[in-house]
């Protein structure tokens, strides 16, 4: 097992991937911008370097200094948290090449599932189903035509390099197609310096569904199930649950063995989500993410299960914990991501929190890095901290979210707790009768009424 990790991030997730690092013994070392000196991770690592100054392109995206930190406290491994270089394939190598571990997938897999196009073809070869549309990429408007024709309108044009939405355009006939592939190429290169587009049929209302996978890269691999994070604003996930249970557990469970088995063949190593689309009561890969997620814990709450332990322990060459036949399931688990955000615009705000009193009790937990007096600065993402709530039903689950949500105080900065305390009282969130464009369109016949 390592000696000593370093963790190449900041907020919420520096401190979960820290408490998994001391509870298996192995020492820490945070790295950090002169903006966060005064961070909690920080001050609960057993070391720590300052790498740059505030802009994360001079600090925790640049690698010399992160290797550099790793050289100098003889750091034997990085664990990258999710955002930043957590998905960096060239960063992966270069740790390899300095004989520190990444605790992370191989940067031969984080390099396929970052191209959507190879990512959607291993899918398909790996026996996942995908949404119907060009096999490869498609490399003129005549042929942009031709998959459409044979797969129907609407369709969508998506970018290669893309996530986040960007590069994406629907056209809802032929007629549309021309200046769709053209802005979808043209958005797609200034994004991403690459114009490779793809084409698949457009589902106008799906559910955001996703399986949690962690490998040992031996081929061993099991899934924790699946989440429904349809709840987002502008591609920003707001709320998510565990299980996805809209849907027939014999499905969810049908999709989970589906992916398990994909990651077996691949040999993947570490933690990684399996994006679907769900419309109509089937599902449809989208895209593979080879890192932990933000919402990573409501799996934890309902398989009792530690994440991040796992990926240090396969990234250290042990064997996965458990077996697929030991995972089980209990009860129901929903995240808030808490952002330091006014609730209706969602302007930023950050500053000084003045108060701060976190929501407790059975069933609760929360996942943070800050502290009263804590200065959150401007120049990073917005999440001041997750409320993870459980219960036995979904039922128990929201009772106790309208519980912990009367309980938790933020002062000082602006929040999103006001926008949750609203949403939990609508009826589709009782019912969980949603998808991806239900909260956009709340929060639009919202400010129509004032
Ligand atoms: C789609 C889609 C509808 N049909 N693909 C958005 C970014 C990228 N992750 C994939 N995305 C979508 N792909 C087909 N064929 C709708 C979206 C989409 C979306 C997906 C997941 C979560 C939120 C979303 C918001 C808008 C659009």
């Amino acid at each position: 097992m390592f000696q000593k990790v370093l963790i190449a991030n900041r907020g919420e997730i520096a401190l979960r991937v820290l408490r998994a690092c001391k509870e298996l013994g192995i020492a820490t070392v945070a790295v950090h911008s002169t903006a966060d000196a005064n961070a909690m991770h920080v001050r609960l690592a057993d070391e720590s370097v300052c790498i740059g100054p505030p802009p994360a392109r001079d600090s925790y995206l640049h690698i010399p200094s992160i290797v550099a930190a790793c050289e100098i406290t003889g750091a034997d491994a990085v664990h990258p948290g999710y955002g930043f270089l957590s998905e960096n394939a060239r960063f992966a190598r270069i740790l390899e090449s300095h004989k520190i571990a990444f605790i992370g997938p191989s940067a031969h897999h984080i390099e396929i599932m970052g191209d959507k196009i190879m990512a959607k073809k291993t899918a398909l070869e790996l026996g996942i189903p995908c949404v119907p549309g060009s096999a490869g990429g498609v490399a003129s408007e005549a042929e942009a035509k031709k998959v459409a024709k044979d797969i129907g309108y609407p369709v969508l044009i998506k970018a290669a390099s893309g996530g986040g939405g960007r590069g994406m355009k629907v056209a809802k006939s032929e007629s549309e197609i021309a200046i769709a592939f053209s802005t979808a190429r043209s958005e797609a290169k200034a994004a991403f310096g690459d114009d490779a587009v793809y084409i698949e049929k457009y589902l106008g209302k799906p559910r955001h569904i996703e399986v949690q996978v962690i490998g040992d890269g031996k081929g061993n691999a099991i899934h924790l199930g699946t989440r429904d994070c349809s709840l987002q604003r502008r591609h920003q996930k707001i709320l998510e649950e565990a299980p996805a249970s809209t849907i027939a557990i014999e499905r969810r469970m049908e999709i989970g063995e589906i992916c398990a088995a994909a990651m077996r063949k691949l040999q993947y190593s570490g933690a990684g989500t399996i994006e679907f689309l769900y419309e109509n009561g089937e599902f449809y890969f989208i895209e593979m993410n080879t890192r932990l997620q933000v919402e990573h814990p409501v799996t934890e709450r309902i398989t009792n299960m530690d994440i991040v332990y796992e990926q240090i322990r396969v990234a250290g060459g042990e064997p996965l914990s458990l077996t697929q036949d030991e995972i089980t399931y209990f009860g129901h688990a929903i995240e808030c991501r808490i952002n330091a955000e006014d609730a209706e615009t969602f302007a930023p705000s950050p500053g000084t929190i003045t108060y701060y009193h976190p929501a407790g009790g059975v069933g609760v937990r929360v996942d943070s890095s800050v502290y009263q007096g804590y200065k959150i600065p401007p120049y990073y993402d917005s999440l001041i901290g997750k409320l993870i709530v459980h219960g036995r039903t979904r039922d128990e689950c929201l009772m106790r979210l309208r519980r912990a949500l009367d309980e938790f105080i933020v002062d000082g900065v602006k929040t999103t707790l006001p926008l949750f305390r609203r949403l939990i009282d609508e009826p589709a969130i009782k019912t969980a009768d949603y998808d991806i464009h239900w909260l956009e369109a709340w929060l639009e016949a919202g400010r129509k009424k004032g």
